[in-house]
């Protein structure tokens, strides 16, 4: 399927309100942030009218391709389909990862969130390429999170696709930052199935300098803690 050679270590998902973006431009902090070394890019955008939607997502991926770095759009296979991007990552309220898969074609990449042992079940079943395991910590940027999982509930599921011996990718979401990322990532790889990489929003898009916060986490998400 699409993903299998995506990387995913450093997963940038945006977020267009006042609270995080402030008054800045997206396709600017994207930018910034793939300069500093982000891999792959979902834009979600809650808000926005389809008009918008598909209008920053052009916008979006002009710059995403320039640095060769996938672009999903969150919830919207319609303007993933419209953009021509790289594909999708769709949550538990969307549609069905097999209509997705149906709609979009092997060649494009699928993404689900998923939150416990059913829903990593079903998203493997029906093809995606990859998982979003969360919500790992409490977090002020997704407001209806309705499952904190924390590292056991990650550790649970990355067990669970060790067993099952999936290939399936696998980031994790949820208040990851600069000072949690390596206990994360080390304590995921510590038990089962390693974890492909970390998504996270605030800790870039409402960074003061989103370039310089991207660097430092990609240099952590690579980098085995000490104590490891
Ligand atoms: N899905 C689960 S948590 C989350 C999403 C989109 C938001 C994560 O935001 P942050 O700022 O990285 O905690
Ligand atoms: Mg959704």
């Amino acid at each position: 399927m699409g993903g299998n050679n995506v990387d995913y270590s450093l997963y940038l998902v945006t977020d267009s309100t006042p609270a995080i973006l402030g008054d800045k431009d997206i396709c600017e902090v994207v930018e910034a942030a793939l300069r500093g070394g982000v891999t792959c890019v979902q834009y979600r955008d809650k808000k926005s009218d389809t008009g918008l939607l598909v209008q920053t997502a052009r916008k979006l991926h002009a710059v995403t391709q320039k640095y060769n770095v996938p672009l999903l759009i969150n919830d919207r296979v319609d303007v993933a389909l419209a953009v021509g991007c790289e594909g999708v990552h769709i949550g538990q309220d969307d549609l069905d990862v097999e209509e997705a898969r149906r709609l979009l074609g092997h060649d494009k990449i699928i993404g689900v969130t998923v939150s416990n042992a059913e829903d990593v079940a079903a998203a493997c079943r029906g093809g995606a390429d990859y998982l979003g395991i969360g919500t790992v910590f409490a977090t002020a940027t997704k407001g209806n999170t309705k499952r904190i999982i924390g590292v056991d509930g990650l550790q649970r599921m990355l067990l669970q696709l060790a067993q099952a011996e999936s290939t399936v990718k696998t980031v994790c979401i949820g208040g990851i930052n600069a000072s949690n990322v390596s206990r994360v990532v080390w304590q995921s790889t510590a038990h089962g199935k390693s974890l492909d990489g970390v998504a996270v929003v605030s800790a870039i898009m409402a960074a003061a300098d989103p370039e310089a916060s991207a660097r430092e986490l990609s240099k952590l998400v690579k980098t085995p803690p000490a104590f490891a």
